[in-house]
């Protein structure tokens, strides 16, 4: 099926059409190239492998190929369009134009001519039509910068083609938990870990996505000594020898007041923190002609003016980035007020580091909404970039982030509901009703939220028909999206989707007592099932059972006292046996 009107209009910032269509013989769009420049070297290398379209690459300057197109392709330079933007040009008379300024606008025009492409048996359709598109940050991306168990190198793979495909630009490592990256900074990687590292930033280089090295010293660096400069610069020294050209240093969530010596020396952090930066610049200007460098300051939380930030905007060289997260970490709201007064205290180009969906404080929870409540021009607010921090589960952070990757392209235009359609539809094609009744009881604690209102009215009514069908219907759900063709979504959202059938089961205990054994204590059977949903560890954001029972009068024990209580039953009946 192609993609609608509606969705055109969303993904492309202009979408010129007068609705014609074009149609060429051929079940593939066969493109004869007819330009080649620099930039245009390895156009193949552009296209996904195994798609619906093929380039023909000439034989030779002059040299015409012998195959024919079925439509002929013009890829060109053009100065005046933005970093990765591109325009796509779609003429009646099969002559396309795919126009750019840098390599990555051509990937993305060539990869809007896919998606707007329909390839039935024998023939091919097109719209006709022009597309004039660029993004709204020039830096888009994930920052890996949760706590806990760091990210597969078979994730972050797939994390860079999910990124490439998505019109984002930048894979940030800095997983907390990494050794090399934080507590032990000052050690090389061993050869193995280095080997897989300098992969992924192979892949990287492959999907058009900038790899960026962070490290983060703060906890224990000594501001005067030479001998820890010497360390992280042969740190560094590693990441420029296979390649890596963008750098963070991370100074979040650490101890920033000076002690001792590092007092004595630079009297305060925002001076010492301006300081380790600029000589990490300095040293990476002594090694590279182009290089990008950004630091998170301890204060990346807060919307106030304070003397670290000013040491920071009078001290910190003027190319350098400096992070923030919104205010308090995690940020409901990141409006106007506060991302102007943040620019103009920090006084660098800002980069949001947002912590969406990230759950590393939230281990017992998925969260699957869109991104919301993000001014729609940050990017004239002083941002340059914004990154997403995911959750642990990389499959399942995919639901947000590709809301933020909208965003991230197109913040002017950015609707969080129809975003969230359309990520759970790709996600879960023809189980998206299922996913998307699933993602709705997994909401993001930290952010606005509207709440379980399916889920909430019939509590608030008492009314048991109305539970009675929302617990089928999350069972229902839970058993399909089980099937989903999908193993890595089955195996990390597995947990949650097993203590969705086990509310569904627990109602219906609670359901039975209330049918026969009205009172407010929990009985056997009520327990059993109750036991077993803690069994899981998790539990959905809506907490559907556990708070039907309390809601309908049913006092449930506390996880301990029940454990307790369980523990003395089963000796209890042990003792029988015997
Ligand atoms: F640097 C930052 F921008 C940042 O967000 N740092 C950490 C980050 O690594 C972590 O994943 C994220 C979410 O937990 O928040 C920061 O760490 C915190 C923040 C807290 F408010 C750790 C504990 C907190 F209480």
């Amino acid at each position: 099926m192609g993609i609608s009107l509606r969705d055109c209009q969303y993904l492309f910032r202009d979408y010129y059409t007068q609705g014609k269509e074009l149609v060429v013989e051929g079940s593939q769009l066969c493109c004869e190239l007819a330009s080649r420049y620099a930039m245009n070297q390895d156009v193949n290398g552009l296209l996904a492998e195994g798609g619906d379209i093929v380039i023909l690459e000439p034989a030779g300057p002059g040299v015409a190929t012998s195959d024919k197109g079925n439509a002929q392709l013009m890829l060109e330079y053009d100065a005046g369009l933005a970093a990765d933007g591109y325009r796509l040009v779609i003429g009646e008379d099969a002559k396309l134009v795919v126009a750019a300024s840098n390599r990555r606008g051509l990937k993305y025009g060539l990869d809007a001519l896919k998606q707007l492409l329909t390839v039935e048996e024998d023939c091919c359709r097109l719209p006709v039509v022009t597309v004039e598109d660029e993004p709204s940050f020039p830096v888009r991306g994930i920052i890996e910068g949760f706590y806990g168990v760091p990210w597969s190198f078979a994730d972050r793979m797939d994390s860079v083609s999910y990124m490439s495909g998505h019109r984002m630009n930048a894979f940030m490592y800095a997983p907390k938990d990494d050794l090399y990256h934080r507590k032990l900074w000052r050690e090389p990687y061993p050869d193995d870990v280095f080997t897989r590292i300098h992969d992924l930033k192979l892949e990287c280089d492959k999907h058009l996505v900038d790899f960026y090295y962070c490290i983060s010293p703060g906890n224990d660096l000594e501001f005067r000594s030479q001998g820890d400069f010497a360390k992280l610069e042969e740190k560094l020294a590693a990441m420029i020898a296979i390649g890596v050209r963008h750098f963070a240093l991370l100074m979040d969530d650490i101890d920033y007041v000076l002690q001792g010596d590092n007092k004595q020396f630079l009297e305060r952090s925002g001076t010492a923190h301006a300081y380790v930066t600029n000589r990490v610049y300095d040293y990476l200007a002594g090694c590279l002609p182009h290089f990008t460098l950004a630091m998170c300051p301890s204060e990346y939380w807060s919307y106030w003016n304070t003397e670290y930030k000013k040491d920071i905007r009078e001290q910190l060289h003027p190319a350098v980035k400096v992070f923030w997260t919104g205010y308090f970490v995690f940020a409901p709201e990141i409006g106007r007020g506060h991302a102007e007064d943040n620019y103009s205290f920090y006084g660098h180009e800002l980069w949001l580091w947002d912590n969406i969906p990230v759950n590393d404080c939230d281990k017992d929870r998925l969260f699957l909404d869109p991104v919301r409540g993000r001014s729609s021009r940050l990017g004239n607010y002083g941002h340059t970039a914004v990154v997403a921090n995911p959750m642990n589960q990389w499959e399942c952070s995919k639901i947000t982030l590709n809301t933020m990757a909208h965003y991230m392209w197109n913040s002017e235009r950015y609707m969080p509901e129809l975003s969230w359609e359309l990520s759970v539809r790709e996600f879960a094609g023809e189980l998206a009703e299922d996913m998307m009744f699933f993602c709705r009881q997994n909401l993001n604690s930290r952010l606005y939220s509207g709440g379980y209102p399916e889920l909430d009215d019939a509590l608030a009514e008492r009314d048991l028909e109305r539970l009675d069908a929302y617990f089928s219907r999350l069972e229902q759900a839970a058993v399909r999206l089980g099937g989903l063709d999908n193993a890595k979504f089955i195996e990390e959202a597995g947990p949650w989707l097993r203590r969705a059938i086990g509310d569904a089961v627990l109602w219906r205990a609670v359901r039975r007592q209330l049918e026969n054994t009205p009172g407010p204590l929990a009985g056997k059977d009520v327990l059993k099932c109750l036991e077993r949903c803690r069994s899981y560890g998790v539990r959905l954001g809506s907490d559907p059972a556990v708070r039907a029972a309390e809601a309908l009068g049913i006092e449930l024990p506390e996880m301990e006292a029940e454990i307790k209580a369980e523990k003395k039953a089963e000796t209890k009946e042990e003792d029988q046996h015997v």
